[in-house]
């Protein structure tokens, strides 16, 4: 396929420039320390933190198993409460932790788990609450803290969508127990496989390092049955450019989010997700939600799209509840995730990354609108 036929994706990874990244490459090969706490790990927690204004962090090899982790950490086991309207790794975490997922539904307005919805889903099991800022939209990180603390629960976030966000001008990764990040190739920030858990304290902190190094805490000690989640030096060094121009990639990011709320404003049918004030966003994603008025279903506008060269996706669709792994489950019986189907069933992320043109920028936004 050549480059003019290539698709516009529903993202492309943020890179940095090629000749910089030589310099930190030349340095690996050098001192030949190539993972297991390298020098541009040490100096990427260092960096994040400062630019995360987070006290402690923990990098990853993915965001997965620092999911995985987090929860080990925690010492969390019986039921958690979560969010059936996420990628299927946070669910995921939990069955691998041989941990049950209890689905409550999400508010409509901030699609994330619905604070007024959690009391009615806490048992004597329940040990934690697992909420996803879906989209980089913060939680309503108060409530849930207020109903944690009243029933002396962990709260552990699924933050892989929320790298650099704040919530009234705090960062968001300052909430909860434990916060855990993705740096996936498809991330505002990105490692190509990286993730990281960001902690209140250093003891928390030391004890997550030790679990993601097979529980060693010396060369001849293993106090835990960790798991190898290092990051790799290339990983940590990636991230290190990357940071250098985050700023930048956020700024373009927002100019597109303006960009098409303004195209989009007057189609009848389309909705984009709220905006609010408060938050500052990272714009990682661009969702819309194609309601009756709209002359297309959602189906048919997404396979439209995809005829013309515009590969939209439909996260969260289908929702985590649909997979077999989940289907049995108590919580999903009794109907209680009708608003998390609703959206499912209506959203479509446009493209959305710092180097889409103004050309594609324009081009989806005319597949919109000139429809069918
Ligand atoms: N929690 C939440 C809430 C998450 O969203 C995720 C991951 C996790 C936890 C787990 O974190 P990690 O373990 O992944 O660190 C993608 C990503 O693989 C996944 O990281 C992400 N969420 C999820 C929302 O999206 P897919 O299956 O949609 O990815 P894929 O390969 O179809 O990529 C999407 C588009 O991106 C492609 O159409 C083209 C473009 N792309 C992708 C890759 C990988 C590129 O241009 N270059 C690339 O290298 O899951």
């Amino acid at each position: 396929m050549t480059q003019k036929e290539k698709p516009i994706y529903v993202t492309e990874p943020n890179l940095p420039p090629l000749d910089e990244l030589i310099p930190y490459l030349e340095q690996i090969w050098k001192n030949k320390h190539l993972t297991n706490g390298g020098p541009f790990h040490q100096q990427l927690e260092d960096a994040l933190c400062d630019y995360l204004d987070v006290p402690y962090i923990s990098l990853f090899t993915n965001g997965t198993i620092a999911l995985i982790t987090a929860l080990k950490a925690l010492g969390v086991s019986g039921e958690v409460i979560t969010t059936p309207y996420s990628f299927v790794a946070t669910s995921h975490s939990l069955l691998w932790n041989d941990i049950t997922p209890v689905f409550v539904d999400i508010d409509p307005v901030t699609l994330n788990l619905d604070p007024d919805k959690i009391d009615e889903a806490i048992t004597s099991r329940t040990t934690a609450i697992m909420p996803v800022h879906v989209y980089g939209q913060p939680c309503e990180v108060e409530a849930i803290d207020k109903i944690a603390k009243q029933n002396n629960l962990k709260v552990i976030y699924d933050a892989a969508h929320a790298f650099g966000v704040k919530n009234h001008d705090v960062g968001i990764l300052n909430y909860g127990d434990l916060s855990v990040l993705s740096f996936h190739a498809t991330k505002v920030f990105n490692t190509f496989e990286g993730g990281a858990i960001v902690s209140p304290d250093e003891e928390t902190k030391y004890y997550i390092d030790q679990l993601k190094n097979f529980g060693f805490v010396n060369e001849t000690t293993v106090v835990e049955t960790g798991i190898n989640g290092k990051m790799n030096e290339f990983s940590a060094a990636v991230g290190l450019l990357q940071l250098q121009y985050i700023d930048e990639a956020i700024e373009k990011r927002k100019a597109i989010d303006v960009t098409y709320r303004e195209g989009l404003k007057n189609i009848a049918g389309i909705r984009c997700h709220s905006q609010a004030e408060k938050w500052q966003s990272n714009y990682s994603y661009f969702p819309i939600f194609v309601e009756d008025k709209y002359p297309l279903s959602r189906d048919d506008l997404y396979e439209k799209l995809k005829t013309n060269g515009i590969n939209a996706r439909r996260y969260f669709y289908p929702l985590i509840t649909e997979f077999p792994m989940y289907q049995e489950l108590a919580s999903i019986q009794v109907n209680n995730v009708k608003v998390a189907e609703d959206v499912a069933a209506n959203v479509i992320c446009l493209p959305i990354y710092p180097e889409l043109s103004k050309q594609d920028i324009l081009s989806v936004l005319e597949h919109i609108c000139v429809a069918p």
